[in-house]
């Protein structure tokens, strides 16, 4: 008889997951406890699978052989407790369509950077001419692609939501750019939980494969030590030598010849397309990756210089009376905020605040005190942000729409500061998501 395999969310990752086992002619059962979007829905009734919208009916759900979840919901959810009490096993839209494929893949997961990390791998794979696919958190069905695409090569950004599920996965180069808490709310407030999260990324990994990390990560170093990786470890930094990945000396990257250990790869960090530390950081993962793959050095060269970054991270939207506005809305955590904060060289007029996922601000204060003239906060909830910077900052407004917040900032800031958009908190309270808030405050910036 056939596997029951039920599908629980009807978003990109359910949907590709249906789609693929629907084509491995399993009987395919998809739950949405919300409303499924149009476009969603249409997918469902021309696959011509059967499913719910509005609820989940436990009793249906709970015939599963095999659960397929979304990433975005939370194992606390009554659907999914009662699964566990009945061992029905739960995998992630990673797990399962990794079965299907003999592709190789470059996994990307981390706090931070592992979108540009992956956007980077992505295209100098592509510039080498590899036949490759881009996919995973990125906002691409990996699913879907393992359906509908034959390609030798996959590069995935993944989140921890998507590894909490993995048991096999098993990438051939594995990268994890930093971690520092973030999602804590998912984790029983436990950082330790998201460490370790992070780290199945390599749990399945083997001699032949590659494990490119970030060695000035201390979180990371400290985890290593008390792991046992398989794969043969690569890692990189900006601040100190290391051997056989990559590093930064004299504004330089080395990166580590196989053929000739002692002729490394050189290049100048300012012909990088992206700047800042954490950008050679993303840029030295992706050349490692590439290096392992064994890429020609010029393609490598000429990806690293040409890369065209990210809408909503770091955006410079427009100089309006010498003020800059600068469009980070991606920067949906405190870390990524830091990030922000520390390499602007101008006075701050800085826009914070959305959906606090139980972040902590310490980290911030220095660098607050330092640049910050004024905050705005945009959030419907705005008291940790007054509590955690009241003393730093003598002006913080609350506004509730990015127009609101831009006509505040025109009206404090002065000319030669500039005004950043970088929340440190996901955006769902006042937008659809962060691409709508970014968009939404490059429309307000423009209409000055
Ligand atoms: N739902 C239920 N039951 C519940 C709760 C939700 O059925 O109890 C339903 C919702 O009604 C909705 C569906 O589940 O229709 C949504 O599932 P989802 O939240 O997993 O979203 P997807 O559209 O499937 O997108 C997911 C990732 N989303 C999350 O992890 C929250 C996307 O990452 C990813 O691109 C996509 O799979 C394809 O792999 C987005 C993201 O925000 C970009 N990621 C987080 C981040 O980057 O911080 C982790």
């Amino acid at each position: 008889m056939n596997k029951n395999i039920v599908i629980i969310g009807a978003g990109e990752s359910g949907i590709g997951c249906a789609k693929l086992a629907k084509q491995k002619q399993f009987n395919v059962f998809v739950s949405d406890s919300g409303v499924i979007k149009p476009n969603y829905l249409n997918e469902l009734k021309q696959m011509e699978v059967e499913f719910e919208q509005g609820t989940h009916h436990i009793e249906r759900i709970l015939n599963a052989d095999e659960i397929i979840k979304s990433p975005g919901i939370p194992d606390s959810v009554e659907v999914i407790q009662k699964a566990i009490s009945k061992g029905i096993p739960i995998i992630s839209e990673i797990e399962f369509a990794s079965r299907y494929t003999n592709a190789k893949h470059i996994a990307i997961t981390g706090t931070n950077g592992k979108t540009t990390t992956t956007l980077l791998c992505y295209h100098i794979l592509k510039k080498a001419g590899l036949n490759v696919g881009l996919g995973g958190n990125i906002g691409k069905s990996y699913a879907k692609q393992v359906a509908e695409e034959n390609y030798d090569y996959y590069v995935l950004e993944i989140s921890s939501f998507q590894l909490d599920n993995t048991y096999t996965f098993r990438p051939h180069i594995a990268i994890l750019t930093n971690i520092t808490p973030d999602h804590l709310d998912r984790y029983n407030y436990q950082f330790q939980n998201y460490i370790e999260s992070k780290f199945r990324i390599t749990m399945n990994q083997q001699e032949s494969d590659f494990f490119i990390y970030n060695a000035d990560d201390k979180v990371i170093q400290n985890q290593l030590e008390n792991t046992n990786i398989k794969a043969q470890k690569t890692p990189f930094s900006y601040y100190q030598q290391v051997e056989k990945g990559a590093y930064i000396n004299n504004q330089q990257l080395f990166l580590y010849n196989q053929q000739n250990p002692l002729n490394p790869f050189t290049m100048f960090i300012n012909d990088f397309a992206i700047k800042g530390i954490h950008n050679c950081n993303n840029s030295m993962a992706s050349a490692i990756a590439a290096n392992v793959l064994n890429i020609n050095k010029d393609t490598i060269r000429e990806s690293l210089m040409d890369f065209q970054n990210l809408e909503h991270r770091l955006e410079h939207v427009a100089t309006v009376r010498g003020v800059d506005y600068i469009n980070d809305s991606k920067a949906t955590n405190v870390n990524s905020a830091w990030y922000a904060l520390e390499s602007m060289d101008k006075p701050v007029v800085w826009i914070v605040g959305g959906v606090d996922k139980g972040n902590d601000y310490t980290s911030l204060l220095p660098l607050v005190k330092e640049k910050v003239r004024m905050i705005i906060c945009l959030g419907l909830d705005n008291n940790k942000i007054h509590s955690a910077f009241g003393k730093e900052v003598d002006l913080i407004i609350n506004t509730s729409s990015a127009l609101e917040a831009v006509s505040v900032a025109k009206a404090f800031a002065a000319n030669g500061d500039v005004v950043l958009l970088s929340p440190a908190c996901a955006s769902f309270d006042l937008f659809a998501n962060y691409e709508d808030r970014g968009n939404q405050f490059k429309q307000a910036v423009r209409n000055l």
